[in-house]
């Protein structure tokens, strides 16, 4: 069997990037913490000047994506918040953007990171939001993901 391992995920490796952030703007406290678990795995790969957009809802998301995979990014990375609700309204957003997304990012061959929470409740929300008392940070790993992606798909362009 041949084939090589997962490129390293150093500052000298990947610092070079170009990545785009896209955040949504509903449920500002857990958008806060998204963003800035992004930009922290950002700085920490040695990627300290990301192209941060905002867009009003995370429905909004693919069409930003698709436009920036079309302009030289070699990642881009969409954070959203979407919350359940009293209507069916939360299982289109959810489905438009998930399916959105992955549309993007296969048409295009840019991969784009997934940071979008879906969850029942507000707490769920928090409790993912990578922040003060949160267990989990997927700003953070949205951005981790893309990057490691990117980082794959170099090498397969130079075989
Ligand atoms: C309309 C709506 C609702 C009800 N809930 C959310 C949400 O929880 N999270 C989110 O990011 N956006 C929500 N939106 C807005 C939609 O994403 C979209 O911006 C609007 O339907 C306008 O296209």
């Amino acid at each position: 069997m041949s084939g090589k391992g997962a490129p390293e995920l150093t500052v000298s490796n990947c610092g070079d990037l170009r990545v785009a952030v896209i955040a949504a703007q509903w449920h500002e406290k857990v958008m806060t913490g998204l963003v800035d678990g992004a930009l922290r795995a950002l700085h920490e790969l040695g990627i300290d000047e990301p192209t941060v957009l905002r867009v009003p809802g995370s429905f909004e998301l693919p069409v930003v994506a698709k436009v920036l995979a079309g302009r030289g990014y070699d990642a881009v990375v969409a954070l959203g918040v979407v919350i359940r609700g009293g209507t069916p309204h939360f299982d289109y957003v959810c489905q438009g953007v998930t399916q959105g997304l992955v549309q993007v990012s296969v048409d295009t061959g840019v991969p784009v990171g997934f940071g979008v929470l879906t969850c029942d409740t507000e707490e769920q929300a928090l409790d993912r939001a990578g922040l003060e008392g949160s267990n989990e940070d997927k700003g953070h790993e949205a951005v981790t993901a893309a990057v490691a992606t990117a980082m794959t798909l170099r090498t397969v362009s130079e075989p």
